[in-house]
């Protein structure tokens, strides 16, 4: 008899979070798990086979709307070209698991700026990025670091360059995760960017991907853009979303003004998204222009899932 794994073990094994493991069930048929008789859900060896090449092939950036129905064989067709192409996802055991978790990745990129290695801690981003699921490596590796790289720098434990330095490697490699030349076709846009004056451009980043690996077409403008920009890029693109990061400064007196200014242009049926270590010092400003203040990444998620949820249901009532 075959045997059957529980959602949990699942986890284990792909590193994926459960959420993203029933999203992309749901969402996108990529797998159809059986259900014990109280109703939970059963994975095969196939199932979790299935689930690990959908992780890499997210992970060379592809969008998972794109590649859920995809055979098995094309999914790793695309893992193969990736990594020969940019010698960027190395599998790291034959079979494809590790045992690391995201705190030991975190610590080991951490040893490794302290130890001034920078090479190395690069080395340590591209194995979390393939051992872990993309909100795991943001949410546990990449966002802790970055507090703990500013308090460093904070104390007079870093270099400035060593700050400097370190933010232009996540920068790359989260940017690398960017793939403008391979535009989804999902209806469901997101544009994420800062507005001016607004120069720490990682939380935008950090969220257009998070909506990316969910299915959006998400489209990340870079930092420190005027009303005029951001607004011509949401109609550009027909966005249902405008994500805002703001970080530093957290008492810009213009910053309510162009924020009002981007609610005029862009009209009042774009939710607007506002995260960033800065933005709940901006909060009247944000409840002036009816926006959304999202306090990390997991929290938007799940605000992503749900609006496209009722999307659906509302569809689906209109039809
Ligand atoms: C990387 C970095 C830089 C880089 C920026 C590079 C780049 N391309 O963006 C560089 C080196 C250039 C830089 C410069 C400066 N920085 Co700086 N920097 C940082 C650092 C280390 C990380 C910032 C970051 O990207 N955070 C992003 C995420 C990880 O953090 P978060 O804001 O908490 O956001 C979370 C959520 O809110 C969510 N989120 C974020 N945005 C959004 C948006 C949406 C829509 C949603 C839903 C969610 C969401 O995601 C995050 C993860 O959960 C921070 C330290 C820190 N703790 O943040 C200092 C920090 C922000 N910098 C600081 C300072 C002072 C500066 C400088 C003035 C001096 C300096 N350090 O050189 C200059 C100013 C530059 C300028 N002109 O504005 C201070 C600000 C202090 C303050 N009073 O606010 C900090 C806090 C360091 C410190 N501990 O003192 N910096």
């Amino acid at each position: 008899m075959e045997i059957k794994h529980s959602l949990k073990a699942v986890v284990k094994q792909t590193g994926l979070s459960p959420f993203l493991i029933r999203a992309w069930e749901r969402r996108y048929n990529a797998i159809s798990p059986s259900r014990s008789s109280s109703k939970r859900r059963l994975y095969t060896d196939e199932d979790i086979n299935r689930l690990t090449l959908l992780k890499k092939v997210t992970q060379c950036g592809e969008n998972i709307g794109n590649i859920a129905n995809l055979a098995n064989d094309d999914l790793r067709k695309i893992i193969g070209e990736n990594s020969i192409m940019n010698n960027q996802f190395p599998i790291i055991n034959e079979d494809g698991k590790n045992n690391l978790t995201a705190n030991d990745y975190f610590s080991q990129a951490l040893d490794s700026i302290q130890e001034s290695n920078f090479e190395e801690f690069e080395a340590k981003l591209m194995e979390a990025s393939v051992a872990l699921s993309f909100p795991s490596l943001l949410d546990q590796v990449i966002s802790p670091l970055l507090d703990k790289v500013g308090t460093m720098w904070q104390n007079g434990e870093l270099r400035i360059a060593d700050e400097h330095r370190i933010s232009a490697i996540i920068r790359s490699f989260l940017g690398s995760f960017v793939k403008s030349d391979r535009r989804s076709a999902s209806d469901r846009c997101l544009v994420s960017t800062t507005p001016t004056g607004q120069f720490h451009e990682l939380g935008a980043l950090m969220a257009s991907l998070s909506a990316s690996v969910m299915g959006w077409r998400s489209i990340f403008l870079g930092p420190n853009l005027p009303p005029e920009e951001i607004a011509g890029a949401v109609k550009a693109n027909n966005a249902s979303v405008l994500a805002l990061s703001m970080i530093y400064p957290m008492d810009d007196p213009y910053l309510g003004a162009e924020l009002i200014r981007i609610r005029r242009l862009i009209g009042d049926d774009v939710q607007i998204l506002v995260g960033g270590r800065a933005a709940a010092n901006y909060h009247g400003f944000i409840e002036d222009i009816s926006g959304i203040y999202i306090s990390n990444l997991e929290e938007m998620r799940e605000h992503l899932e749900s609006s496209f949820n009722q999307n659906l249901s509302n569809r689906n009532i209109n039809e």
